[in-house]
């Protein structure tokens, strides 16, 4: 359930990106000829022309949608250019949108607290740089006008399309605005010029929301596009607020937005106004009564995250029509495959970042023969992850046949499984100093030096008999549609971070030295242990590790 947080007291002025038609721009940057063409990037999978993941907005004018197969692509728009995804263990490779993606956070993280929230977005926050800019070179008395920042869409100001700019560069550069919009109209100067930087950098438009929080910075970014943004100024909020279905609000899209319709007749943001804060707090409960009353009104207290690399890492495959696996062997050769690549991953990311997944979870759809039209969900089930390709292959064969088992009942009846996904999450940073965990892994010979301070971990580290995982929170995770997957470890964040965590593990090193063991670093940095995380001592076994939890599905904004 949503918790409502506390609203800063100061302004802030926070910026949402993302990108246009994503993968279809990346393609055209590989492809030059593709550009201004009608195009969409297809999903590997040549049932019916396999389906659409990314669709140009040239070919968006002919009525082409994602939710198409590339062959109804083509009845629409004869012309469209299908291209297919890469392809690396006989599915979706996505390394290149991901590290696409990094290369534009890098550009957008020069000038604030950047979270990136999912393949192709990115949350802003530029308070500072904004207030800078104010005290530095204040718009109004500005002698350049940013032609960029005056193709905003501004919420609230009339837009007449003949004096369009005319009323925008007013509004931008005007003296009289109180200090909340002049923040606001320094936010969408910068954010022009980050757009414009990206553009020249990297070849790709993006489009943005520049609000006073992040909710909505997100509702508005989309608003306008492609290439285009959107600013919300404080007297525009109702407004735009009355009108708009709350299933639009992010956490409403689901079992709350959807009580919220049936119970209380709410239908819009508006209608929710008619509530006061006791009776939605009687509906809900104190916290989501509380957030509820406050979204009504705008008001989010939620921070951007200062956050570069994922949150999660996932591999999914979708299996449509007579691709369907009807049995466990090719669930197995699937599942193999997609941890095969999910290994790889949080491997790099711990060479790399010095990072940790805790929690493996499997998530599948499925259907039992002839009833393929019930609405019974098979249950998402998670379980510590333990590194090492076999290890995670093993228990996410273990949480399907448990998911299996809880989806079947006690019915023996035949079934489908129409996609299939495996996630690592709650990812933490290895706290500063504890290359001292990398010796131990490597073993007592090896000697920790600034030039060994990255060393190849091997494949087994058995991190999993060390770490019990006590879940504490609900995950969210994003049922994979198609082969959706979240992110990237892309070499130039990679190395910003590493650079940034060497130079703080260097300054540690005597200290490393020291604490050569892990119940040692347990005990010397129990204050850097992320609530949740209990260590063990080693066991030769540890049945709890294996013991599938079942987890909540929720829908959150990232991209697999
Ligand atoms: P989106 O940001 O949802 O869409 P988009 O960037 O293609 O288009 P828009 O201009 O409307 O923002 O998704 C980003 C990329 O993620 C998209 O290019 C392809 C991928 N993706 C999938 O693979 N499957 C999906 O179901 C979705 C929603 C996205
Ligand atoms: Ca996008
Ligand atoms: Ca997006």
């Amino acid at each position: 359930m949503p918790v409502a947080r506390p609203e800063p007291q100061e302004p802030r002025v926070i910026a949402h990106v993302d990108m246009d038609c994503f993968y279809v721009q990346v393609e055209q940057r590989r492809n030059p000829a593709l550009r201004g063409q009608p195009t969409a990037v297809v999903q590997y999978n040549d049932w019916k022309g396999g389906g659409l993941i990314a669709v140009s907005y040239e070919a968006r004018k002919f009525g082409v949608k994602r939710s198409m197969r590339g062959d109804e692509a083509k009845m629409v728009c004869p012309s469209i250019h299908l291209v297919q995804v890469p392809v690396a263990r006989d599915k979706a490779d996505l390394n290149v949108y991901r590290s696409a993606g990094s290369e534009v956070v890098a550009i957008l993280a020069t000038k604030g607290k950047c979270e990136r929230a999912s393949i192709d977005e990115v949350y802003l926050d530029l308070t500072d740089a904004a207030k800078e800019m104010l005290l530095e070179s204040p718009p109004e008395l500005s002698e350049l006008i940013f032609e960029e920042a005056t193709k905003s869409n501004i919420l609230g100001i009339p837009s007449d399309v003949n004096n369009r700019e005319d009323s925008v560069r007013a509004w931008l550069y005007r003296d009289d605005a109180d200090y909340q919009d002049k923040l606001l109209s320094c936010g969408a100067i910068i954010v022009a010029q980050l757009r414009i930087k990206v553009l020249e950098e990297t070849q790709f438009t993006c489009s943005a929301g520049i609000a006073h929080n992040k909710m909505l910075a997100k509702l508005v970014s989309g608003m306008h596009k492609p290439a285009q943004q959107t600013v919300v100024p404080s007297a525009a909020i109702q407004d735009f607020l009355v009108s708009l279905p709350v299933k639009k609000m992010k956490q409403l899209g689901g079992k709350l937005g959807s009580s919220l319709q049936d119970d209380l007749g709410v239908k819009t943001v508006g209608d929710l106004l008619n509530f006061t804060e006791e009776k939605l707090q009687e509906f809900y409960g104190v916290n989501t009564g509380t957030w509820l009353w406050k979204i009504a009104r705008g008001i989010s207290g939620e921070e951007v995250e200062d956050r570069l690399l994922p949150k999660s890492h996932g591999c999914g495959k979708t299996f449509p029509g007579p691709k369907a696996l009807k049995n466990n062997a090719s669930v197995k050769t699937w599942l193999d495959r997609l941890c095969e690549e999910l290994s790889e991953r949080i491997q790099s990311d711990l060479n790399q970042n010095k990072r940790i997944a805790q929690t493996l979870t499997l998530h599948a759809r499925a259907c039992k023969e002839n009833e393929c039209d019930s609405i019974k969900k098979f249950p998402s089930k998670s379980c510590p992850l333990r590194y090492g390709t076999g290890k995670i292959q093993e228990d996410a064969m273990k949480l399907f046949e448990s998911g299996l088992h809880d989806f079947l009942g006690s019915q023996n009846t035949k079934w489908n499984i129409t996609s299939l996904s495996v996630a690592a999450s709650k990812i933490f940073d290895i706290p500063s100093g504890t290359s001292s965990i990398l010796r131990y892994i490597k073993g007592p010979n090896s000697t920790v030096s600034p030039a060994n301070l990255d060393p190849p971990v091997p494949e087994d580290p058995s991190l999993g008999k060390k770490l019990h995982i006590t879940p504490n929170h609900q995950e969210h995770c994003e049922p994979s549609s198609s082969e959706k997957e979240e992110h990237e470890n892309n070499s130039n964040l990679s190395k910003q971070h590493q650079a940034k965590k060497e130079k703080r593990v260097s300054k540690k090193l005597t200290e490393v030295k020291v604490r050569c063991s892990i119940p040692h670093w347990i005990h010397e940095s129990k204050s850097l242990i992320p609530c949740g995380l209990l260590f063990l001592e080693q066991s030769a076994t540890c049945p709890s590790i294996l013991e599938p939890i079942s987890i909540r599905f929720k829908v959150h904004n990232s991209v697999w």
